[in-house]
């Protein structure tokens, strides 16, 4: 944090910020104007998404819990299946909660197996290096602080074991379908045949449903979305008038994308740094994507991206699957 760029003559943007500064000043320089969902999460859009995961109508994370908590054996047998010693890799960890019913097994079982969480925060990746240890006994934890694909390479150039790779919470959502068979294609490419993965994937079910998720009443979704405009003036030195925008989500049943805007509520102005954006009254910035699959459709994933799908895990209502795929 030492380095600074200087942005107009009085305000400096730290080194480790100048991608998210191009990022932002591209993205609402563009036609239509949007924002990369990925930066929704700092400390603050941390807690917010912990949140979030509280209320009554965000319901992937309980469905996928309630999957890992009643299918413990089952997933784990499944894992197991490919081999003895293995590397547990996953991607975006988090806190870990969900996995931790997987870690626990596994030790009962004495799998040989060493956890590798990556995770882009280095927060998340110490906090989990220092924490699981105590909570989970002997367990054998190397976490990895990093871009997905760079440390899933660094994990192969650590040991040569078989790889078992969990990307749970319907993270892949985050991406359109297009850029997800992209990614899927990636990580295939990055592992070797006998591998797995475990994918939790948000399933198509009543739109009223899906759409309630994204527009809960205590609003902590909307303050989701807002707060990047707030960090944007924090760390970007901008000038949002975060009252002047309304959070608007949608959902199409028919391609399955949830996606959500901020609506302009006048025309104004925003300086960000040194760059002037214009907003016309109802104008939008396309904030963040939540694709929601068929059961087909994650099977056809797999298959277009060079895996194959070998398992299935449903919560009871079927609003949710952890997928497994050998590579
Ligand atoms: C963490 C990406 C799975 O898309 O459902 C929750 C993020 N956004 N509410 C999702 C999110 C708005 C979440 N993921």
């Amino acid at each position: 944090n030492h380095v600074v760029t200087q942005v107009p003559a009085n305000c400096t943007i730290s080194q480790e910020n100048r991608q998210f500064y191009a990022d932002v000043i591209a993205g609402l320089q563009s036609e239509p104007k949007h924002l990369d969902s990925k930066y929704f999460y700092d400390a603050n859009g941390d807690k917010l998404f912990q949140e979030l995961m509280n209320c009554p109508e965000y319901y992937p994370t309980n469905c996928e819990l309630e999957i890992f908590s009643e299918k413990t054996a089952e997933i784990c047998d499944a894992l197991i299946a490919g081999g003895d010693a293995f590397d547990l890799i996953e991607l975006g960890a988090g806190d870990a909660t969900k996995s931790s019913y997987l870690l626990k097994y596994l030790l009962d079982k004495k799998a040989d197996f060493t956890y590798l969480p990556i995770d882009i925060s280095g927060n998340v990746i110490s906090y989990l290096n220092i924490t699981l240890p105590v909570t989970l006994p002997g367990i054998k934890i190397t976490g990895l602080n990093g871009e997905y694909f760079q440390m899933l390479k660094k994990a192969a150039a650590i040991s040569p074991r078989r790889k078992v790779v969990l990307f749970l919470g319907s993270n892949i959502g985050n991406m359109p379908v297009n850029e997800a068979i992209e990614f899927c294609r990636e990580l295939r490419n990055n592992l070797s045949e006998g591998d797995m993965v475990l994918i939790g994937m948000d399933l198509k079910k009543d739109p009223r449903v899906i759409l309630a998720a994204y527009n809960d009443k205590d609003g902590i979704t909307r303050e989701f979305n807002l707060n990047l405009l707030r960090r944007i003036n924090r760390e970007l030195h901008a000038d949002f008038n975060v009252n002047q925008f309304e959070h608007y989500p949608t959902y199409d049943p028919e391609t399955g994308a949830c996606k959500s805007y901020l609506i302009s509520l006048q025309d104004q102005e925003v300086m960000i740094g040194h760059e002037n954006i214009s907003f016309k009254k109802d104008e939008y910035i396309y904030m963040e994507i939540s694709q929601k699959f068929t059961i087909m459709q994650t099977d056809q994933i797999a298959i277009n991206t060079g895996f194959q799908p070998v398992g299935q895990f449903f919560d009871t209502k079927k609003w949710f699957i952890d997928a497994v795929w050998v590579a």
